[in-house]
């Protein structure tokens, strides 16, 4: 068995399962190879000189974990800059909150060559490398630039947007270049795949060999859907801790004459926010039965706050949020708890079991994880209802939640009405087969159909 080198921004110590499914996944394949987890540290060096960093070496059971700390100047380049302030906006379809003209880019192939740099000093000639995300999309390209030959493969968490919008990026064509580098791409759901193949179509002068097969630039590569999934029995005994069935006692005990509605999520401007506050307010002045009644707990974790873009939105969620309390609220009732902390995730399975309805209403999204974790925490003899925005990559696989369209408040707003009204043997139904199928696509399922098909790559 071939080492497997996992490389992603941030890493996690695979013993701890608190960081949860893909750390708890991803650490399983490394230990059983005795592989290697290659990132960011963490640490920022305030005086720190641009493209250095010192490595640090640890080991955690079979895996050697090595990380790299950044100087201030790439962290603010690299990861605020153009990682978190140029691609995430455009590959979530938001060129209007994309900075191009700050020069971002320079930090960003900086701390990718340091990466590379640092990583090949770390190989062997057998390893299997696999990339993790749109931090690190040129890393093979400078592994390779490095004389490395290994099998590499590359996963994009986040949507691959249409080509008309990913070449607003000013770099786009020597960003997809780059990816050609690697011997097999991942993406999370076939939309992506069909980005993908019409950008190279039209962009590039590749050929098309095949549906998940394009030649470019003196090289072949396979492109393919996998959608990532979550470790279902993990959060399932999560769901029996402690934690989750006192918070799940509390919140039925608050609520028992009432109706839950929940979402969960980092406070991201993609996860359309506040689309679902305006419909949530919209269902209240449509079905005024639901005043007094039904209760919007929108847990919204922090991330990324020194970003502009997430600043200007947290203050619009508190405006919004105010109003709502304001103008419906009662002395006994308040409509909607905002949360704008991290919840501890021993307790999230209990929350989610206690609603009647999630709330999964994202603008574009890679996956989402919350949908799936949502229906596996769910008591199956009596569900919650997922209300899930056609935007998720989840909706390709989840077609039996009730499917919306986030931007369109009226018609979300009967949706959700709709799920509350949901007789039991229709949610049952509805459940069962979400559940089967989270169950059967987890995030084994998944690591082990990409590593798979990263091994059985022709050799070029
Ligand atoms: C990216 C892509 C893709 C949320 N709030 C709290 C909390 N969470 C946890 C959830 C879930 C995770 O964070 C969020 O995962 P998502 O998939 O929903 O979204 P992103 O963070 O945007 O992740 C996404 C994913 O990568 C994987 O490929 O699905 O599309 O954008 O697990 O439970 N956890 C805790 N407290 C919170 O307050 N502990």
């Amino acid at each position: 068995m071939s080492r497997l080198v996992v490389i992603s921004n941030r890493i996690a110590d695979p013993r701890k399962p608190a960081s949860g499914g893909l750390a708890v996944a991803v650490g399983q394949a490394l230990e059983a190879s005795g592989g290697l987890w290659f990132g960011w540290s963490g640490k920022i060096v305030e005086d720190g000189t641009p493209g250095e960093g010192d490595l640090h070496l640890q080991t955690a059971g079979n895996v050697q974990l090595a990380t790299v700390d950044l100087s201030r100047e790439d962290h603010d380049s690299y990861y605020l800059g153009y990682s978190n302030g140029v691609l995430w906006p455009v590959f979530h379809y938001r060129l209007d909150l994309a900075d191009f003209d700050a020069g971002y880019i320079g930090g960003y192939r900086r701390v990718n060559h340091m990466f590379a740099r640092k990583l090949a000093n770390l190989l062997q000639p057998d390893d299997v490398i696999w990339v993790h995300d749109y931090h690190l999309m040129p890393l093979a390209a400078e592994l390779r630039a490095m004389g490395c030959r290994q099998r590499m493969g590359f996963f994009l968490h986040i949507p691959l947007p249409p080509p008309l919008i990913l070449a607003a990026v000013p770099e786009h064509d020597w960003l997809v270049r780059t990816l050609f580098a690697y011997d097999l791409v991942g993406l999370q759901s076939d939309a992506d795949v069909a980005h993908f193949s019409r950008y190279v179509g039209t962009e590039t002068s590749a050929d098309i060999l095949g549906e998940h097969e394009f030649r470019a630039f003196g090289k072949t590569l396979q492109v393919q859907a996998f959608p990532i999934g979550i470790d279902v029995d993990e959060f399932q005994a999560l769901g029996q801790g402690r934690e989750s069935q006192e918070m799940y006692a509390q919140m039925k005990g608050e609520y028992s004459r009432r109706r839950l509605l929940l979402g969960v999520e980092r406070m991201d401007y993609s996860k359309g926010l506040p689309q679902r506050l305006k419909t949530f307010r919209h269902l209240l002045q449509t079905y005024p039965e639901n005043v007094g009644s039904a209760t919007l707990i929108q847990i919204a974790a922090p991330s990324r706050e020194s970003v502009d873009a997430y600043a200007a939105l947290r203050q619009e969620l508190e405006s919004l949020c105010g109003a709502i309390n304001g103008n419906f609220g009662e002395l006994d009732w308040m409509p909607v708890r905002y949360i704008h902390r991290n919840v501890a995730r021993k307790r999230l399975p209990g929350l989610y079991r206690a609603a009647s309805v999630a709330l999964v209403t994202p603008l574009r999204d890679g996956m989402n994880l919350v949908a799936k974790e949502f229906v596996v925490a769910q008591d199956p003899d009596d569900p919650g209802v997922l209300v899930l925005s056609r935007f998720a990559g989840a909706a390709e696989q989840l077609a039996e939640a009730l499917m919306v369209n986030p931007y369109d408040i009226a018609r979300t707003a009967e949706t959700i009405q709709r799920a509350l009204q949901m007789p039991l043997d229709e949610r049952q139904r509805r459940h069962q087969s979400l559940l089967t199928r989270v169950r059967e696509q987890d995030v084994h399922w998944w690591r082990e159909r990409f590593l798979n098909a990263l091994a059985n790559v022709p050799a070029p």
